[in-house]
């Protein structure tokens, strides 16, 4: 560990949350502090845990703005970005400006700030399987396989992981890409799939399934990635690119999910509610080759249905956490995109 100050962004969301929390409890002289501007998805409640923590800092500010970016960079050792605008969904709508603006601009903001002020820290970029596209099975896309994304969200993460190996190499900074496949776990926004349908299946509501169920994605525990982004700060190469995923065998279907889903709350199957049209462009099967990372050393440690067993006991167990989140400005993003209530509220 040869890090004394590290400047995460986006660490009030799902997965940045997972990451500052493994942080703190790993490291005990280390000073942390979090960018996070607070859009829907950022709820400070998530590490309401360390909140008091003398180690630990939030601070309310833009990617976007030097201003915000600049008097947090001095003296930073670590740099991990992942501040984003993340769901698809959303970013298929006419809301897909502002992934652009984040994702894209965000980033360059970020690094172009740590050029000027900590040109010698190590910067991690939070990237995405998404980048390599559709992939026909069997293809496992390695790190130096061609992009092809096919979202505005995938295609933002794209430019953004183009933005970060450019200043590697123009400028001469460490800098590191990661790229994971789906995250599942705790406190993850009730907008993805895995989330919706668990807290939709506890409250009886109708679980939209996409498209016939049949795509494919390669669900990761959130702790397991969090494990592989500190190996990579720790032992990774810099200037390079890893992919990170669960590689499941055999590979799970949305519908397959969906049923594991109902098994673990004894929710009704006759509340899967078969939905067309809501994703354009919906990408049919994502899959990577972790090879590069697992020479390091790391592999995820969650099996899936266990997995999935222990997400659903979390959200049952934390309905104070889930409800506010959709009754609040959720509900006009659900009833727009679904056409139908978010919830019975
Ligand atoms: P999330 O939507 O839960 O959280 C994003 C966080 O970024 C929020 O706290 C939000 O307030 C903050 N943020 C957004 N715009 C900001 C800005 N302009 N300035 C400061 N903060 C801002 O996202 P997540 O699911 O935790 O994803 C985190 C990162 O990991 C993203 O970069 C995403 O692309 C990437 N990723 C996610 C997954 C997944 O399955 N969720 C998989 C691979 C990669
Ligand atoms: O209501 C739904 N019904 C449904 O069938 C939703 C929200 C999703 N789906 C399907 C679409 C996808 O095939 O489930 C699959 C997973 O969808 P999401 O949870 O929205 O995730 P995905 O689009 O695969 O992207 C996620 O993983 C990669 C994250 O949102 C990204 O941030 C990450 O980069």
């Amino acid at each position: 560990m040869s890090a004394e100050k590290i400047l995460v962004t986006g660490g009030c969301g799902f997965i940045g949350s997972c990451f500052v929390r493994t942080l703190h409890e790993r490291f005990p002289d280390v000073e942390i502090v979090n960018l996070d501007v607070l859009t829907y998805a950022g709820n400070p409640e998530n590490l309401e845990e360390i909140a008091n923590s003398p180690r630990y800092r939030w601070v309310r500010g833009d990617v976007r703005q030097a201003e915000s970016v600049d008097p947090l960079m001095a003296g930073a050792d670590w740099v991990v970005h992942f501040a984003a605008e993340s769901h698809v969904d959303r970013s298929t709508s006419e809301r897909a400006g502002a992934f652009v603006d984040t994702n894209v601009y965000g980033t360059f903001t970020l690094l172009d700030s740590m050029r000027r002020l900590a040109p010698g820290a190590r910067y991690l970029q939070i990237g995405t399987d998404e980048v390599y596209g559709d992939i026909p099975a069997p293809q496992l896309p390695d790190e130096e396989a061609m992009l092809s994304p096919s979202s505005p969200y995938s295609a933002s993460k794209a430019g953004a992981d183009h933005l970060a190996l450019s200043f590697a190499r123009t400028h001469d900074l460490d800098v590191m890409v990661s790229r994971c496949t789906n995250n599942y776990g705790p406190y993850q926004y009730p907008e993805k799939l895995i989330p919706l349908f668990i807290t939709n299946a506890l409250d009886s509501l109708p679980l939209p399934l996409y498209d016939g169920g049949g795509q494919i994605r390669d669900w990761l525990r959130v702790e397991d990635h969090c494990e592989a982004l500190l190996l990579l700060l720790e032992r990774g190469t810099r200037g390079e690119i890893y992919n990170v995923g669960a590689n499941q065998a055999p590979e799970r279907t949305n519908l397959e999910m969906t049923e594991m889903i109902l098994a673990a709350t004894g929710a009704s199957p006759s509340l899967v509610e078969h939905r067309h049209g809501l994703r354009p462009g919906h990408d049919q099967r994502y899959a990577v080759s972790t090879e590069k990372i697992r020479r390091l050393g790391w592999s995820p440690r969650a099996e899936i249905e266990r997995g999935v067993e222990e997400t659903v006991r979390w959200y049952a167990e934390h309905r104070d956490w889930w409800e506010k989140i959709k009754s609040g400005a959720y509900r006009e993003f659900y009833e727009a995109h679904y056409g139908r209530p978010a919830s019975g509220a």
